[in-house]
């Protein structure tokens, strides 16, 4: 699999998709530090809420294959500058959360991706898994077996 850094403000669901991504039971989980996954860097959304965290964002990215800005379809704003995708050495994507909420736009989220320069975007509902074997689609590589391809009666 390809490592991913998420990125994105306090609540934007980075944590519940990595949950997800992890196969794992969703439970809340305030995020205090970056947390290194063996493919998922899971990042607080104060860094990217604040100027002098934010620099250290950057060199996360490093860490990665592919960067991941998450936005919710319930934000009612965007932190993302346009065209800050052009910043990353890296390929960047958007992912946008929250697709069921009743106040869901998400158009609007995708709009805010797009002028950050992301062009590759995947809607995900975190709780339901929707949207997320696609991602997982995205980040395999030659030779990743993924979950729904193991055969249950062949031990692993
Ligand atoms: N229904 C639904 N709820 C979500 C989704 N993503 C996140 N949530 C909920 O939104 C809340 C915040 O999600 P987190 O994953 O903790 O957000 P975060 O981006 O990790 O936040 P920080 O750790 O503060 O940076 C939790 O209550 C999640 O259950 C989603 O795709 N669908
Ligand atoms: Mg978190």
């Amino acid at each position: 699999m390809k490592k991913i850094v998420l990125i994105g403000r306090s609540e934007a669901g980075k944590t519940t998709l990595t949950q997800a991504l992890k196969g794992q039971k969703i439970h809340y989980h305030k995020t205090q530090y970056v947390n290194h996954f063996d493919v998922i860097v899971d990042t607080p959304g104060e860094y990217a809420q604040t100027k002098h965290l934010g620099n250290a964002l950057a060199l996360y990215t490093y860490e990665a294959d592919i960067v991941g800005l998450l936005v919710s379809a319930i934000e009612p704003y965007c932190l993302f500058p346009p065209c800050c995708a052009a910043m990353a050495n890296r390929e960047v994507v958007g992912i946008v959360t929250k697709i069921h909420h009743p106040m869901a736009n998400i158009r609007r989220a995708e709009g805010w991706l797009k002028l950050a320069g992301c062009r590759k975007i995947f809607h995900v509902d975190s709780a339901s898994h929707e949207g997320v074997p696609e991602l997982f689609e995205y980040l395999r590589e030659e030779g990743d077996v993924m979950p729904w391809e193991r055969n249950p009666t062949k031990p692993t």
